[in-house]
């Protein structure tokens, strides 16, 4: 496959160009377009600089409002609200971050709860950002029902993101991020792209037989990951970022879209943690005990996870670029 390269602030100016040509606000469109550039500079193909034709198509339906100003509410609680107010959730997360970082210092845990937004993203990006913080952080987010629960034939879960974050002082944080389905949406989304088939396991078609088709997949239903495991946790993310924070489950989001093929609606909850409070006064918060299990994780040859994307980040960082498939970028090009 033909690769391009293309710099951060070129990924940025594409991103950003399509974006306010399609009808979003300047606010929205910065805001995706760091993000995507932040995404495709780590290498995550799936929720990069792709993205934007979810982003596009979710606007051309139009019940996406591109300029919707975010409304941050709380209380003098541990609980922030971020209202999205029917825009993209980006804007609105990053504006009730940083009363979810002092709530978290202030009572040791807080929860950032965002509704009404479109949601089309990657979660690691903000509970890095949180580590980075010094918190440890937990996002998750709904999706639409494409994922049938084990043993099911048909879709009633979403493919619902655990994202994780572990501060370590000055390294990197220890960070992972994970479809609950066995594989994202937009994975399949990139087989179908490559026409490649799917490995075993993945999907069902519309009859619930298992296929490796991709477009069979996309008109059938996903599998969780790890059987009851992986449907048990997906079930888990429905409930806290849905009815939880009084948001919509991918079921009600699915409906909601009323066959549009556009980003789901629905919420996202992000919890914050701080070690300093909540390790009982431990003068090393707890970071002895995680580097001495990392440390074994590490001598076994085994790796942590974000470390395939920092090797990404620092290696694109260095020669200036990352390398996009020349077909995604036409297609962009043609948006
Ligand atoms: P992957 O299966 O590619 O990776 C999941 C996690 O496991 C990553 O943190 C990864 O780290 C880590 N990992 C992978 N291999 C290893 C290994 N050998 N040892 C240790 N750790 C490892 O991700 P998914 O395909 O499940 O998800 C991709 C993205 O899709 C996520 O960012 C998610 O947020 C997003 N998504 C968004 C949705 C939404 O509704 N907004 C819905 C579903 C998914 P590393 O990155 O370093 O490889
Ligand atoms: O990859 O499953 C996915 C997904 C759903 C919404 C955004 N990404």
């Amino acid at each position: 496959m033909t690769q391009i390269r293309l710099t951060p602030d070129e990924i940025h100016d594409l991103a950003h160009g399509i974006l306010t040509r399609t009808g979003y606000g300047e606010a929205h469109a910065r805001a995706i377009a760091s993000f995507l550039t932040t995404c495709q500079m780590d290498d995550c193909g799936s929720h990069g600089l792709f993205r934007l034709f979810m982003c596009v198509e979710t606007m051309r339906r139009g019940t996406i409002d591109g300029t919707a100003e975010p409304d941050i509410v709380t209380d003098d609680s541990a609980v922030v609200r971020a209202d999205a107010r029917g825009g993209i959730s980006l804007l609105a997360t990053q504006s009730g971050l940083p009363l979810l970082i002092e709530r978290a210092r202030r009572f040791g845990v807080a929860a950032l709860a965002v509704n009404r937004c479109y949601h089309f993203s990657a979660l690691w990006p903000e509970v890095e950002q949180l580590a980075r913080e010094g918190l440890s952080a937990l996002s998750m987010v709904p999706s639409h029902a494409w994922v049938a629960p084990a043993g099911g034939t048909r879709g009633a879960l979403g493919t619902n993101p655990i994202a994780f974050a572990w501060p370590r002082g000055d390294t990197d944080p220890l960070v992972f991020d994970l479809a609950t389905s066995a594989f994202a949406r937009g994975e399949i989304e990139l087989y179908r792209r490559a026409g490649k088939p799917l490995p075993e396991g993945v999907a069902l078609d519309a009859d619930g037989k298992p296929t490796t088709d991709p477009e069979a997949a996309m008109r059938g239903a996903m599998c969780t990951f790890g059987g009851h495991k992986g449907s048990a946790l997906s079930l888990m993310v429905e409930l806290l970022a849905g009815p939880l924070i009084g948001d919509m489950t991918s079921l009600e989001s699915m409906a909601y879209a009323e066959g549009r093929p556009e980003a789901p609606y629905h919420g996202q909850i992000i919890v914050a943690f701080d070690p300093a409070r909540l390790s009982g006064g431990r003068a090393d918060a707890g970071q002895t005990s995680a580097e001495a299990l990392f440390a074994e994780i590490a001598g076994q040859g085994a790796r942590l996870p974000a470390e395939r994307r920092y090797a990404a980040r620092a290696r694109n960082r260095e020669r200036g670029y990352a390398e996009i498939a020349q077909s995604l970028y036409d297609d962009l090009k043609a948006l």
